[in-house]
């Protein structure tokens, strides 16, 4: 397996929830971390709470020219990043598509669609350039499976399924590994942001079920990460035992 000692990671979203707990995994197991998010209180605390081996970066990932120069002007024991978990991400409401707001769509698609192109594409070339990394992409199961309330964030999460299955068709020959993981519920601020803030609406979401935890997540991560170099985990999804799949829905006039 790979030594997780001699790995640089960046870990975009990295405030809260998977991020966080990417972090921290990785931390524990010696790797050097650069963590990026847009409150920089929380990035001061995960610097405290860290130590050296990690180094907290603010970042709004749809602005491109920042994350280029983000990769570029890294201090140096960071900057031969060769894992990146391009995590940053958010769902906007879970209303009908007729009636939603258009601007939450747009804050999406600019989050998930542009922001983690954007991650990706300032990461590859030195990846590249080195002979060695690795890209992960957190799509999710609304990527797979289409519910009421899904619309855009679903189409969202497929777009990062299919860009990284398509990328790594890119990489092949190159040894830069490309894994798109695929979680269902997992408790984080996840619904809180998806419900602008309504913390009983985001607790229901959770209630009577035992969902996975952002730590789950992050392990699941750092056993692909750590998976000898000629191994790709294309695809993982991974759901909470209390969660399944329902039937198709019919309506009857
Ligand atoms: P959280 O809300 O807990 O964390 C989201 C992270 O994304 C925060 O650190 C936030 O940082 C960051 N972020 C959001 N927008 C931006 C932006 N414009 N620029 C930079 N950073 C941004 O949610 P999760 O940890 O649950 O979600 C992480 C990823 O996993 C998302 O892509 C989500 O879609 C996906 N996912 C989540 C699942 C779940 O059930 N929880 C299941 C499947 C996938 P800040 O606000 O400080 O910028
Ligand atoms: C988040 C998981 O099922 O709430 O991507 O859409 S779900």
């Amino acid at each position: 397996t790979l030594d997780p000692a001699t790995l640089s990671v960046l870990v975009t979203g990295a405030t809260s929830g998977f991020g966080e707990a990417i972090s921290k995994r990785f931390v524990k197991a010696g790797a050097r971390v650069v963590g990026t998010g847009r409150r920089k209180e929380r990035l001061d605390k995960l610097e405290q709470e860290l130590g050296d081996l990690f180094l907290g970066r603010e970042l709004d990932v749809r602005d491109l020219p920042a994350t280029e120069a983000l990769l570029t002007d890294l201090p140096e024991e960071f900057a031969a990043v060769d894992v990146v978990v391009a995590n940053a991400g958010l769902a906007l409401g879970l209303g009908p598509a007729d009636e939603v707001d258009i601007a939450d769509w747009h804050t999406m698609i600019d989050t998930n669609v542009t922001g983690f192109v954007n991650t990706v594409r300032a990461s590859l070339p030195g990846m590249v350039k080195r002979g060695r990394g690795h890209v992960f992409g957190l799509g999710s199961v609304a990527g797979d499976y289409p519910y009421p309330g899904g619309n855009v964030y679903a189409g969202t999460k497929a777009f990062v399924k299919q860009f990284c299955l398509a990328t790594r068709a890119d990489m092949l020959g190159k040894n830069v590994r490309i894994t798109n993981i695929e979680p269902g519920m997992v408790e984080t601020e996840f619904s809180l942001v998806r419900f602008k803030g309504d913390e009983g609406k985001a607790e229901n979401v959770y209630a009577g079920m035992r969902g996975m935890s952002a730590d789950d997540v992050a392990e699941t991560i750092f056993w692909c990460a750590t998976l000898p170099q000629h191994v790709n985990i294309n695809r993982l999804q991974v759901m909470p035992t209390d969660q399944a799949f329902s039937a198709f829905a019919v309506h009857r006039g």
